[in-house]
């Protein structure tokens, strides 16, 4: 088979930029290691910038976010007992959009099922092949069939343990890490949110986050050990434990219910450079993570994506390779103040091995300047709500 461009991976980052692409005219095919059902079966992100709702739209893609999703001009940093809102939207002029991956995935899987494009859902052993040439390939085996596609570019957008950076070599690619010493234990509840808006909760038992997916349905999670496993926390105890975490009004209008999932997710900064290798990009969480306490890592593949598809139809339209020279750097520029900003909101809500008692204070006198000072919420806001694409 051939396409100009043979993307990895069917998450958000591979399906947004299958999109783009095909909105300028440039033909592709995705592998997929996993079924289209298990891909949608991954709870993980909620929280979706204008900039990354503007790219649904530019796709078509848009029109059930904006029907279904939730408008939030603001949310709340709960410290030392009581509840601080910060008021995104005076301080920046926008908002965020509270709609699940898992329906951004479905939109973009329909739109492209619409629009006749190729997905290979469970293609075993992907590699990607010569992109150190002018003629990539990308092999895989699908049904015990070997295929191959031949291609002008490859896109990994096979997220943290994809094949595509690690088929890089060792001396081409430097890579940053910073690993947590905690988990987020999140469970998805049929119950409607506490509040209307989030809440981000540092607490000396540790931090813990107030989210939903609908007003019927809610998003919980509190910081746990990393040696925690999902049989130790039957829902009464998460319950129990999220309430001690809210100030008194939350924790007593908290609704429990029934968890309809539940998982435990380890917290990492990661960033591999460069994000380009001759005719190979990489894109969203196979070049980056961000622990998700900024609420960057969805929005970040949404934002490398469209760098990726703006540098491949200067290509293609305009016989110009400034872009795709540059797609890295640019990326890059923005994924690292993400990064910076993901790490900032991770070390003041949470509670640290090693802090004491000196840190904690540091914490809240942080939090506490932050609510205060128009300067300080003004840049929170502005990071939240998204930087610039
Ligand atoms: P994905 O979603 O991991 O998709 C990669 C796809 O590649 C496939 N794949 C392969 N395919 C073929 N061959 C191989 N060898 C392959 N290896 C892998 C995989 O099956 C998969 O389908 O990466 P992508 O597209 O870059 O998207 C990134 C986002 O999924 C991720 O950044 C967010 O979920 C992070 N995140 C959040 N981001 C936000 O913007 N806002 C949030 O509110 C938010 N909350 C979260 C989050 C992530 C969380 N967890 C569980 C890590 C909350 C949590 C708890
Ligand atoms: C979520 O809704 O799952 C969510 C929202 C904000 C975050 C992290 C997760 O910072």
């Amino acid at each position: 088979m051939r396409s100009k461009v043979a993307i990895i991976g069917a998450g958000p980052a591979g399906l947004l930029l299958g999109q783009l692409l095909h909105a300028c005219g440039i033909d592709n095919v995705i592998l997929e290691r996993q079924t289209a059902d298990y891909v949608l079966g991954r709870i993980r992100a909620g929280l979706l910038e204008e900039g990354t709702v503007g790219l649904l739209d530019e796709v078509g893609a848009g029109q059930r976010a904006h029907r279904e999703g939730l408008i939030h001009h603001g949310l709340e940093l709960a410290f030392g007992g009581a509840r601080h809102r910060i008021d995104m939207h005076a301080a920046t002029g926008k908002t965020v959009m509270i709609y699940g991956q898992t329906e951004v995935t479905l939109d973009l899987m329909n739109a492209r099922q619409q629009a006749g494009l190729t997905t290979i859902y469970q293609a075993a052993d992907v590699q990607p092949h010569d992109f150190d040439t002018d003629h990539p390939r990308v092999s895989y085996v699908k049904d015990g069939k070997a295929g191959e596609i031949t291609c002008d570019f490859i896109a990994g957008c096979d997220g943290f343990h994809g094949v595509s950076r690690a088929s890089v070599p060792a001396q081409a690619i430097k890579m940053f890490e910073r690993v947590y010493p905690f988990g987020w234990l999140g469970i998805l509840s049929d119950t409607p949110p506490v509040s209307h808006e989030l809440i981000y909760n540092n607490h000396e038992r540790g931090f813990a986050l107030c989210t939903m997916r609908s007003m019927h349905r809610s998003r919980y999670y509190v910081q746990c050990s990393l040696d925690d496993h999902i049989d130790q926390w039957p829902d009464e105890r998460f319950w129990d434990e999220l309430k001690r975490r809210l100030d008194q009004k939350a924790a007593d209008e908290l609704i429990t219910g029934p968890s309809i999932e539940k998982s435990i997710a380890p917290l990492r900064s990661f960033v591999a450079e460069p994000m380009r290798f001759g005719r190979m990009f990489l894109a969203g969480d196979a070049s980056h993570i961000v622990p998700p306490t900024g609420a960057k890592g969805l929005n970040l593949a949404a934002s490398d994506v469209h760098y990726l598809s703006q540098a491949l139809r200067e290509y293609y339209d305009e016989k110009s390779s400034a872009g795709i020279d540059n797609y890295s750097a640019r990326a890059l520029a923005r994924v690292w103040k993400a990064v910076r900003f993901s790490w900032w909101m991770t070390s003041m809500l949470h509670k640290f091995p090693d802090q004491g008692e000196f840190g904690a204070r540091i914490q809240l006198a942080e939090l506490d300047y932050l609510v205060s000072s128009k300067a300080a919420s003004t840049s929170l806001s502005e990071n939240y709500v998204g930087l610039p694409l």
